[in-house]
């Protein structure tokens, strides 16, 4: 960190309050996007929480909620926080767009609301039941081939990023060919809803690339009859939404369904390995996977912040935040806020997770979060029905993005 970030070496920031706007308000000069918080982001949230319920962050002059009452209330909130100004840094009204904005992540009512209603009806649980059996039984032939080659493996790609890639890919419908952009895709698309760093500098040179690949495999024809995508077209058919919109709602499902799940199904495996009490409780009773998934969401984060823009001059906690300025929500220190949560920093399959902020509240919460419950029930239920113990075989390595609490390395050694 650098000489000037002293403010979460201690306990709270303790920068001089800014002039008006904002009179009073704590401020934090730490980049939030700094290797040093990707590294390890706790310590900033504690002291971003501890110095109050709103902060202006100073390198890039935007406001930071990092309390789980915030948060909240700026995520319901889609009328005084909105999300069509860019959920990243860059701000809409005043910067193009690094590619077409999504027509949910990055639109409000009413233009959001077909696109959404559609991705709903599409990835829903009365959607998911057909693809139920089969998943369980690639989850169990994937950790066959995976046990097969001994009991140490890396469990980020043989697992993490496997499991998905074997699956999701199918379900959307694309063909075989050039899946390997997939992951490199959304490891742009997380950053670049961050500063121009360089995380954003070393990927550009292949984002028109990897973008023009991943258009490309959203049109009617690229896509397999039965899929996520089919029905996505089905339904522009219908009318529900327009056959120009079409391809950039399957745009979403590329762009938000891989990467997400993979580091989730990751924060999940890191849980176990790293509180065996819990891989115990899990193997007694499987139905509990769904608990321990969402538990790994509240408690890693994986998807650690988004941005929103003020619409007004807006009032929160005393102070008035200007029209047309963002606001960075912590997604990952709500979860672990003691104000909220019972011994946040504890993994614990006994507490009722539900009201966490990993995939987000209100109209914009994650439409796939039920296609991530299969995912991980499918991966859990194998792994329970298979190894008796599961511990860290060496250490871990974090990948640092802008927007993404991810791994890139886990040893994990497992007993049959
Ligand atoms: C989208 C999109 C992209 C990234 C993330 C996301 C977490 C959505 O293109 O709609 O939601």
């Amino acid at each position: 960190m650098t000489s000037t970030s002293t403010s979460t070496a201690g306990s709270a920031p303790s920068g001089t309050p800014a002039g008006p706007p904002g009179a009073g308000l704590p401020t934090d000069d730490t980049d939030p996007f700094s290797h040093e918080v990707l590294e390890n982001p706790i310590p900033f949230h504690t002291a971003l929480r501890d110095a109050g319920p709103v902060v202006h962050l100073t390198r890039h002059d935007v406001y930071a909620f990092a309390r789980y009452e915030q948060v909240h209330a700026a995520l319901v909130d889609w009328q005084g926080f909105q999300s069509a100004a860019g959920v990243g840094l860059s701000n809409f009204r005043y910067e193009k767009p690094w590619r077409p904005p999504s027509l949910l992540l990055e639109a409000d009512p009413p233009r959001h609301d077909a696109p959404r209603r559609v991705l709903s009806a599409v990835l829903g649980p009365r959607a998911l039941r057909r693809l139920r059996a089969g998943w369980l039984a690639d989850a169990e032939a994937l950790l066959d081939e995976v046990l097969a080659g001994g009991d140490e493996f890396d469990a980020v790609p043989s697992l993490a990023e496997a499991f998905p890639l074997r699956v999701f890919p199918d379900a959307v419908g694309i063909g075989k060919h050039g899946r390997e952009n997939l992951l490199p895709y959304g490891d742009f698309l997380f950053n670049a809803f961050g500063p121009h760093n360089d995380l954003v500098a070393a990927a550009a040179p292949r984002a028109g690339e990897l973008a023009s690949w991943v258009n490309d495999r959203c049109g009617r024809d690229a896509l397999s009859d039965d899929g996520f995508g089919a029905r996505i077209w089905a339904a522009a058919d219908r009318g529900e939404i327009t056959h120009e919109q079409a391809p950039l709602v399957v745009r979403s499902l590329l762009s938000a369904g891989v990467d997400t799940t993979v580091h989730a199904l990751s924060a999940v495996l890191y849980a176990i390995a790293t509180a065996p009490q819990e891989w115990e409780r899990l193997r007694a009773q499987p139905s509990l996977a769904r608990v321990a998934f969402d538990e790994a969401v509240r408690w890693e984060s994986p998807v650690q912040t988004f941005f929103r823009t003020a619409t007004t001059d807006v009032r929160v906690a005393g102070h008035v935040i200007p029209e047309g300025t963002k606001i960075l929500m912590f997604l990952g220190s709500a979860n672990r806020d003691p104000r909220r949560w019972t011994d946040p920093d504890v993994f614990d399959l006994s507490r009722d997770p539900s009201g966490h902020v990993g995939f987000g509240m209100g109209l914009h919460q994650c439409v796939g979060q039920h296609v991530a419950r299969l995912e991980a029930e499918a991966l859990l239920t194998a792994l329970a029905s298979r190894v008796r113990t599961i511990e860290l075989a060496g250490p871990t390595v974090r990948h640092h993005n802008n927007t993404l609490r991810a791994w890139e390395s886990m040893p994990l050694r497992v007993r049959r």
